[in-house]
């Protein structure tokens, strides 16, 4: 029997892809070229299945130069780089990797929190520099964390783990932003309190960002959002590039209308602005919210079951759509 054929777009654990080639004719990239659409659109024209990540875009335009493709299991838990509508349109199942990297991005999220509040990467180029020549009382002087409020827009299941450790942790107290509010339950768990947005961005002394991005979530935080926060605040985006307007937020952080920010997700990554180069009050890290060695074989892990279960007729582990049944795919 012929196995089905799949491509693994982006270099990955090579015992994984070993793993898969038990199962598939695999074309896989180990020199981990970014493809471009129109290479990623002939890779694909012969493929069964996908293996992703948040770098290959799958929208109509590709779905149509690959007939046959009928899963693309994406090794993130965000999968804006899919156009849902057109995949379950064209009867293509997508799948992403939630729950296994929750407790670690939310651990980053927090880490970056911490950095950013307390000037950590500001300090250590300074003493790397060779500035440090004495101790002064005000030197790299940050905000607290411990009893300081913390905002949290997006509750989902990260959200809800950063709430956690501020309020377990830190004795924090926790204010949130969600589409939804949570049951009382979890509420009480988290120790965590609805609040509208404004209000949020009025009383936080730490703002995390951790929405998915959709057209709605667009610039949740411009140069509007920035003005109501307070000029001793910061301001973490651990979600992804354009929920924060990095202009913006350059902008602020220059002139100081906010005290500091830590961001590991940018607008046009891997592109950063160049006003937030220059800014020293600003963490940036290159989107490594889940890179930790265990999470990321796990993530890559559930991405190639997504694929094997598929392909066995068991269905997807991890669906993010339910595509419409009948579509005609080749093959
Ligand atoms: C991924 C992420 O590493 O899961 C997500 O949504 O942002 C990261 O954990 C990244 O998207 C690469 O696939």
């Amino acid at each position: 029997m012929t196995k089905p054929r799949i491509l693994v777009a982006r270099a990955i654990f090579p015992d994984i892809v070993e793993r898969l080639r038990a199962h598939f004719e695999v074309d896989d990239n180990p020199e981990d070229t970014i493809l471009t659409p129109a290479q990623l659109a002939a890779r694909m024209a012969d493929k069964d299945g996908a293996f992703t990540t948040g770098s290959e875009r799958i929208d109509a335009n590709l779905l149509a130069a690959a007939p046959r493709l009928k899963i693309v299991a994406n090794m993130a838990v965000g999968y804006n780089n899919f156009d849902v509508d057109a995949m379950t349109a064209a009867g293509v199942q997508g799948t992403n990797t939630p729950d296994v990297l929750t407790e670690t991005t939310a651990d980053f999220g927090f880490a970056l929190l911490m950095a950013t509040a307390r000037r950590m990467a500001e300090s250590e180029h300074f003493l790397r520099a060779g500035k440090w020549t004495k101790w002064s009382y005000d030197m790299f002087a940050g905000s607290d964390i411990h009893g300081s409020t913390l905002g949290i827009i997006g509750m989902g299941r990260i959200g809800q783990g950063i709430a956690r450790r501020g309020a377990h942790g830190f004795g924090m107290k926790v204010i949130y932003h969600n589409r939804s509010r949570l049951s009382a339950a979890l509420e009480a768990e988290c120790k965590a309190t609805y609040v509208g947005k404004e209000a949020l961005l009025r009383t936080a002394d730490h703002v995390v960002l951790v929405v998915p991005y959709t057209p709605s979530s667009h610039h949740t935080i411009g140069a509007a959002e920035l003005a109501l926060m307070k000029p001793t605040a910061t301001l973490v985006n651990i979600a992804r590039g354009g929920i924060v307007h990095d202009e913006a937020v350059a902008v602020a952080l220059r002139e100081r209308r906010i005290a500091a920010a830590g961001l590991d997700v940018f607008e046009g990554e891997p592109q950063v602005h160049p006003g937030l180069l220059n800014v020293p009050n600003v963490v940036l890290t290159p989107h490594i919210a889940s890179a930790t060695v265990p999470t990321r074989r796990a993530m890559a892990d559930l991405a190639a079951d997504n694929l094997i279960a598929f392909f066995e007729g068991r269905g997807a582990l991890t669906p993010v759509n339910t595509p419409v049944a009948g579509a005609a795919r080749a093959g």
